[in-house]
């Protein structure tokens, strides 16, 4: 059977400043990762830091060259802020030059340059003045989206404002896996808010005075439950509140769930608002919704009550179980389930309106992926099956009317990522983390046919 799919569908990859660009290279603030490579370097998975990475830096030229040669009409990328904007709020002139040079070369190469704003790398002077706890860092988080728009919006048509807005808050101030590493429900829902508030403001500002597209990239993760019983359906019912619709109603719908609400108000959690934060959050819809799908929740009802003197947690209402039989990424130990992103879509064009997106980031991350190597290549059939599974539903919900326009890999080449280093492999292209030779994997020219012919076969 052949899967044809839309005329003019994005197909691509997704990378970020932080995990590619290297930052020994060129003037650059210290971003919470930098920071805190240098603070505990033991928690991160080996030696390669965010100082290293993939030098993207000095090699976007062959990089954007490679996109072109397999398949890319479109690539999503991030402006680092903590690169652009200097400590004192000036502007950094070396990465304006760098930044101008690589859209540049994508729109060469036919490429279109997808920008997005925040990906997790809060600069360093920010965080000091609280990151997003503060209502300072959202204005300065504005001046830095206005001056990246004054810059580049000329030529870069499609914007983000956030990559997955939820991790921060759940690895930064819940769970323990991104900087300041600190559990506290109260501080953690007033980042979400105020995340909220800056990207409203972010959409009003570009509105007004740009003609491109601009939307937000949520990870979105169904979460299925255990059984039809009311308390599995009530369990899955708060997860999905918390990890999905506390980001996707506000930017969709111009609302906070009320469920959330009143379970917040109920444990004396609501953030702290400012009046006219209302009007704001009510209007400035989104145009363009992306979606990082990896892997789904599955969640039934709690089997013991939680510690009420232990902290308030999004997981006192559900526990996660492990669905017998399910499919799994044994490489990373994550679950496969490719109609996810049917589910998803299918939930945006009943309860979202239709709203126009295209899956952001999906992937598969493999650990010592050099075993798989046969003369010089990477023979990634297992990714080609990955990628094709998730296509052939994103192909059954666009015949069924959903508004999908695209689909990008994570990622283009094999990148730094967080507390996992480059443990896990997603790329395209290996990456060789002595030389940085870039080699093209098996799933890349696999890739281009599908892209090049908008057949999956
Ligand atoms: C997403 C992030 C990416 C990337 C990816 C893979 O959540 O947007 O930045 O890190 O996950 O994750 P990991 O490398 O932890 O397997």
């Amino acid at each position: 059977m052949t899967y044809t799919f839309p005329k003019d569908f994005y197909w691509g990859s997704a990378a970020s400043a932080e995990q590619t660009e290297g930052n020994q290279n060129g003037k650059k603030e210290q971003t919470i990762w930098d920071y805190w490579y240098e603070l505990e370097p033991n928690r991160f998975y080996d030696e390669v830091g965010p100082g290293k990475t993939s030098d993207f830096y000095n090699r976007y030229q062959e990089d954007i060259k490679n996109m072109k040669a397999f398949g890319h009409n479109s690539f999503r990328m991030s402006i680092s802020w903590a690169r652009l904007i200097n400590k004192d709020g000036s502007i950094n002139d070396e990465a304006v030059a760098f930044y101008n040079q690589v859209i540049d070369c994508l729109i060469d190469h036919d490429i279109e340059p997808f920008a997005n704003l925040f990906h997790f790398d809060m600069p360093m002077y920010e965080q000091e003045k609280g990151g997003f706890e503060s209502r300072d860092v959202i204005e300065d988080y504005l001046a830095f989206a206005k001056t990246a728009f004054s810059l580049f919006a000329d030529r870069v048509k499609t914007w983000f404002t956030f990559n997955e807005p939820i991790v921060p808050v759940e690895g930064g101030y819940l769970y323990d896996f991104h900087y300041p590493n600190v559990v506290d429900a109260r501080r953690a829902f007033q980042v979400a808010y105020h995340t909220i508030v800056a990207h409203k403001k972010v959409v009003k500002h570009y509105k007004a005075t740009y003609d491109g597209q601009i939307g937000i990239v949520l990870n979105l993760t169904p979460s299925y439950p255990r059984s039809q019983h009311k308390a599995d359906l009530e369990a899955s019912h708060i997860c999905d509140l918390f990890f999905n619709r506390s980001f996707l109603d506000p930017v969709v719908k111009g609302a906070f769930p009320q469920d959330l609400i009143k379970l917040l108000d109920e444990h004396n959690h609501l953030p702290d608002t400012h009046a006219e934060d209302a009007e704001l959050i009510k209007g400035n819809p989104i145009d363009l919704l992306g979606v990082n799908y990896y892997q789904p929740r599955r969640v039934k009802a709690k089997a013991h009550q939680p510690n009420p003197n232990g902290p308030f947690l999004p997981d006192w209402f559900f526990d996660n179980y492990e669905m017998p039989g399910r499919k799994m990424n044994v490489y990373r130990g994550w679950e496969i389930y490719e109609k996810g992103v049917y589910d998803i879509m299918i939930n945006l064009r009943d309860n979202y309106d239709n709203i126009p997106s295209f899956i952001s980031e999906n992937g598969m991350g493999v650990q010592n992926e050099e075993r798989f190597l046969k003369d010089g290549r990477i023979e990634d059939d297992y990714r080609i099956d990955f990628i094709a599974g998730h296509l052939k539903w994103l192909h059954k919900a666009i015949d069924e009317g959903c508004d999908v326009r695209g689909y990008h890999l994570w990622t283009f080449m094999d990148n730094w990522s967080w507390s996992n280093a480059y443990k896990n492999r997603y790329g395209f292209f290996s990456v060789d983390l002595a030389t940085g030779e870039r080699t093209a994997k098996k799933s890349a020219y696999w890739f281009n046919d599908l892209a090049t012919t908008n057949e999956l076969n």
